[in-house]
């Protein structure tokens, strides 16, 4: 096992939550508290703890090391370099590496140049067309010939300057010069995306890794970039020792890192060896090393704990050969060490909010049933206690006491009832304002409007005429929940009022999360397009296939949210219909108890004891309850990420000369 991989397999913390978890469900079943809706809950955490999936992205400009770094850490025991890592573009298009079961060892590759309808697709649509692929498959055995075939994701080809701009390679043509131009041809990336398909033990657990080719080609491709922004567990932003922060650095930086959560975010200070110079002592070399990170932190802002200085060549180069001592030199293992805790940190972080989130107002429903059996017992104790001298009148009026609460009780179950019946019909307006059917035929519309639009200012227009009205839609539908849960909320309160309970909470619906995403969409959009400026419309080819990626983004925020609010129909009664529940079983057992009591079945005493014992059973339970709900809340503070890096670094003493 890989030293990366003993790191991202030390992580315990959810082996806690699902025995936690597993505890709760059996003590619920056990207990009677389970239902159908309460076993979803349950079965949607497992799901989340079940699912493997961790993505790391790596993003930089070219030639920083990237590919070497994923080399180092994922093929180094195997001493063979698969990814292309060389001087240039290497890697010229997003590079998925993953591993999907029953699949043959594989590349796939996305033709840059297709038929018109194709290059104006987003990736995300073409992902499911096996036609649009090229695909080629290697041997595990044959390491030269896997090798060979990564090789093809560094492929370029020629196009006129007039095709490399309508495609968005502008940049580059500016960038890559005179040398580059053959016969007024201009290399560009011969394919948008790759995904190799690759059974290593690390792939096979789940992890993905998304190798980035720099900051043009980004933007050429800005869907992918923002989706893998988007589930990364941990991003990996790399630069070099030689280089330092460079302008087109801090332009990724701020389009694509700044805005999000710094807290998985690693930075790779790569290229040390480059500083490892021979005159120097190693105090000087650390001092040199200590004064990059501090220019870095300062310059991105992020605490230099989470800058690791590494040099990726010579851990690969230690790892081919098993020098121990370079591989140490080479700082990998802390950068691995600190990668594979800020995996595991994100994971659970998600998981545990999921967790959090699904279980609590169950957890806080059945609290509350307690309490309400604790109290409602004692009371009853005490009433029985008072019958001693006139046992039959008193416990005719106990009886009628226990007939009136069986009128309450169908009171507030005609309240569910009715409950039930809105939420149904408020769901189906609000799935009718979302409808799929219909976001697709506004989407062609706008797509038609948009090829048609021959400015820039035109294009913006139609854009955000499509924002405004997504946008108001989305509104619109909300606001049929929004009111829901205000009549639901009213129901609760007076329900708690006629039966004495509280406590009764309903789960909160915020549109504010979906409106926002919305909004950010459309600001990105906004950048995107005044960012490309004039040029969009000359740009027709990539304008498009932005445009449609904006759109897919809506399409599946769509759904999303109906996913959401569907789950959220199907549980906000849970508290409600656990109370009552719970209720009807307690009017019967007490109305069985009132008449043993009037007609003499059972002696006073023996029927106030057992009440007793049930009482005691009720405190044990709530307690038991209680315990679940602290350890849960506990799991929702998680330790933050322990930094651990440490800043030393010069070259092995021996091998130094060698590497
Ligand atoms: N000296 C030195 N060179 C490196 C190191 N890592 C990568 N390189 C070189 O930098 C160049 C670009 O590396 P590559 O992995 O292709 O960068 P990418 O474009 O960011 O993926 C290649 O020639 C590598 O050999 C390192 O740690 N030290
Ligand atoms: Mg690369």
């Amino acid at each position: 096992m890989s030293y990366f991989e003993e790191q991202l397999n030390a992580d315990q913390s959810l082996r806690e939550l699902r025995q936690l978890i597993e505890s709760i469900f059996g003590w619920m079943e056990k207990n009677r508290f389970q239902s159908q809706r309460t076993a979803e809950r349950f079965e949607h955490v497992r799901t989340s703890l079940d699912d493997k999936h961790r993505n790391v992205l790596f993003l930089a400009e070219f030639s920083r090391g990237k590919s070497e770094l994923i080399n180092a850490t994922i093929f180094g025991d195997q001493g063979t370099r698969l990814l292309p890592s060389s001087p240039g573009r290497t890697t010229r298009c997003t590079t998925v590496l993953q591993y999907e079961q029953g699949a043959l060892p594989s590349i796939k590759l996305l033709p840059t140049r297709a038929s018109e309808g194709r290059e104006s697709m987003p990736v995300s649509m073409l992902l499911k067309d096996e036609t649009a692929w090229h695909s080629t498959l290697f041997s595990l055995s044959d390491k030269a010939q896997a090798a060979q075939a990564f090789k093809q994701i560094s492929e370029a080809e020629l196009v006129s300057s007039d095709i490399a701009r309508s495609l968005g390679f502008v940049d580059d043509i500016e960038d890559e010069g005179l040398v580059d131009v053959i016969n007024g041809q201009i290399p560009i990336p011969k394919w948008r995306h790759a995904i190799i398909n690759y059974p290593h033990s690390l792939l096979k657990q789940g992890l993905r890794i998304i190798d980035t080719p720099g900051l043009n080609a980004l933007g050429v491709e800005p869907e992918l970039t923002l989706q893998a922004l988007e589930s990364a567990h941990a991003i990996v932003f790399v630069l070099s020792a030689d280089t330092g922060v460079t302008r087109s650095e801090l332009e990724l930086w701020r389009d694509y890192v700044r805005e999000g959560d710094k807290e998985n975010i690693i930075i790779v200070l790569n290229k040390v060896d480059l500083l490892w110079d021979e005159l120097k002592s190693r105090v000087e070399i650390d001092q040199d090393v200590k004064k990059q990170i501090l220019d870095v932190s300062r310059i991105l802002g992020i605490p230099k704990e989470q800058i690791f200085p590494v040099s990726a060549q010579k851990a690969m180069l230690g790892r081919a050969r098993d020098d121990q001592k370079l591989i140490k030199a080479s700082g990998i293992q802390r950068y691995e060490q600190a990668l594979a805790d800020t995996i595991n940190f994100t994971n659970q972080r998600r998981i545990v909010s999921r967790a959090v989130d699904e279980l609590s107002p169950t957890l806080g429903a059945i609290r509350n049933v307690l309490k309400r059996r604790i109290n409602d017992t004692g009371a009853y104790i005490e009433e029985l206690q008072g019958i001693h001298e006139n046992q039959i009148s008193v416990a005719q009026v106990s009886l009628e006491k226990v007939k009136r609460d069986v009128r309450k009780h169908n009171r507030a179950r005609k309240r569910i009832t009715a409950l039930k019946l809105q939420l149904r019909e408020g769901y189906t307006r609000f799935v009718r304002r979302l409808d799929l059917v219909y976001l697709d035929r506004m989407i062609a519309s706008y797509r038609y409007e948009i090829s048609n639009q021959l400015t820039t200012p035109g294009l913006q227009r139609e854009m955000n005429d499509f924002h405004v009205s997504a946008i108001e839609r989305f509104k619109k539908a909300l606001s049929y929940m929004i009111r829901l849960e205000k009549k639901i909320g009213h129901t609760f309160k007076e329900v708690e009022k006629t039966l004495g309970v509280d406590g009764l909470t309903v789960r909160k619906i915020d549109p504010e999360i979906y409106i926002d995403s919305l909004k950010k969409f459309q600001a990105s959009h906004n950048e995107h397009s005044t960012g490309l400026g004039m040029i969009m419309t000359e740009q027709h080819i990539l304008r498009d296939r932005y445009h449609g990626a904006v759109m897919s983004r809506i399409r599946n925020l769509y759904k999303q949210t109906r996913d959401d609010v569907d789950r959220w129909c199907r549980t906000v009664l849970v508290p409600l219909e656990l109370e009552l529940k719970d209720r009807a079983n307690e009017i019967k057992r007490r109305h069985a108890s009132l008449e043993r009591v009037y007609n003499k079945d059972s002696k006073l005493q023996d029927e106030i004891s057992d009440l007793e014992a049930q009482l005691q059973q009720y405190r044990q339970r709530l307690t038991t309850m209680e315990h679940f709900l602290r350890r849960l809340s506990e799991c929702g503070e998680l330790n933050t990420r322990y930094p651990r890096n440490v800043i030393n670094l010069h070259p092995p003493a021996a091998t130094s000369k060698s590497a």
